[in-house]
């Protein structure tokens, strides 16, 4: 009999309280994998006409991707409100404002390769609310740590749809089986090589980073002799380094003088299930799961991967 998302409910001393959430999160997924198969044949790929609050382009299936996430998480009746990639403010969902927990995502993770057919993710991290339950959920209840953090994962639209997670009791990878129509069990606790794997980051911004971020990936290359991958998709560059060990970074740079990447729905998620798997998450010379968020689409520089290449890299 194969293992399904239910095994969440034995994880930890959160498991239970977890488990419909992120089967919400699966049935997502499943929704926004379809819609990705298909968008070719509905004019659904490319521009939005939109920019999100990032200033970025939106593509019509980060909005579409957004809504299907969002109506899921109300669809669970534990989710009170919703801080998204795509979305300004903190989305209330009003029939639920009383509910327990709040989810960050970035429904859409590396959009800009949908029009050539590479893999694209969703990542989500969920908290408990600080504000008390008969209170309207505020934009504060998302301003938490990555200790904080009582869940978190990824969802990768690859060849196959896998979704990696963790309630904080190690790193387990489901498969969506077609012929179940589920995720199952595919990989069982997860854990990052602590040698090998690639370096993966974009090498092309080098000459624009600061911190001396340049030297440093110098040296860690000369140090470990890594090869190169880079996919331009989080969720894609994470899912192998955590398979494969190595590094991912994506420093500060001149452009982004704070880094690119989002703290609340980018890097702590993948820093959580990172160090779930035995890894390491650094940003400005401290670990991601220990910054105090101090505003919903914060960002920050992230090196993550195998314990020995981050400390390589970063010296
Ligand atoms: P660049 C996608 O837009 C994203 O937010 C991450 O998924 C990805 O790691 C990064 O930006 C890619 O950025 O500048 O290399 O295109």
């Amino acid at each position: 009999m194969p293992t399904t998302l239910n095994k969440i409910a034995k994880q930890g001393d959160n498991g239970a309280t977890m488990m419909p959430i992120i089967q919400g999160v699966g049935r997502a997924a499943i929704e926004i994998a379809a819609v990705l198969r298909g968008a070719v044949f509905r004019g659904a790929l490319g521009g939005a006409g939109s920019e999100n609050v990032q200033g970025e382009q939106q593509q019509m299936l980060d909005v579409l991707s957004d809504e299907i996430f969002l109506d899921e998480m109300r669809s669970t009746g534990f989710v009170c409100a919703v801080g998204s990639e795509e979305q300004e403010e903190l989305l209330v969902i009003e029939e639920y404002s009383h509910a327990d927990y709040l989810v960050l995502v970035d429904p859409l993770d590396g959009s800009s390769n949908l029009d050539v057919d590479g893999p694209v993710g969703t990542i989500f991290s969920i908290v408990k609310r600080k504000t008390a339950n008969s209170e309207r959920p505020h934009v504060s209840d998302t301003l938490q740590s990555g200790q904080s953090v009582i869940a978190a994962g990824y969802v990768l639209y690859g060849p196959s749809l896998m979704m990696v997670c963790s309630v904080g009791a190690g790193v387990d990878g489901y498969t969506f089986n077609p012929a179940s129509a589920r995720f199952e069990l595919s990989h069982a606790d997860i854990r990052i090589p602590e040698t090998g794997g690639y370096y993966s980051v974009n090498e092309s911004n080098k000459d624009k980073w600061l911190d001396g971020m340049g030297d440093n990936l110098d040296r860690m290359k000369i140090e470990t002799g890594l090869g190169m991958r880079y996919v331009g998709a989080m969720v894609a560059d994470m899912h192998r380094t955590l398979l494969k060990g190595g590094v991912f970074l994506y420093p500060a740079d001149e452009k982004n003088t704070t880094g690119k990447l989002r703290l609340l729905y980018e890097a702590i998620p993948m820093g959580f299930v990172m160090e779930q798997a035995g890894g390491k998450a650094m940003s400005n010379g401290i670990a991601v799961m220990d910054i105090e968020p101090e505003a919903l689409h914060q960002r920050v520089p992230v090196y993550l991967g195998s314990n020995t290449n981050v400390d390589s890299l970063l010296g």
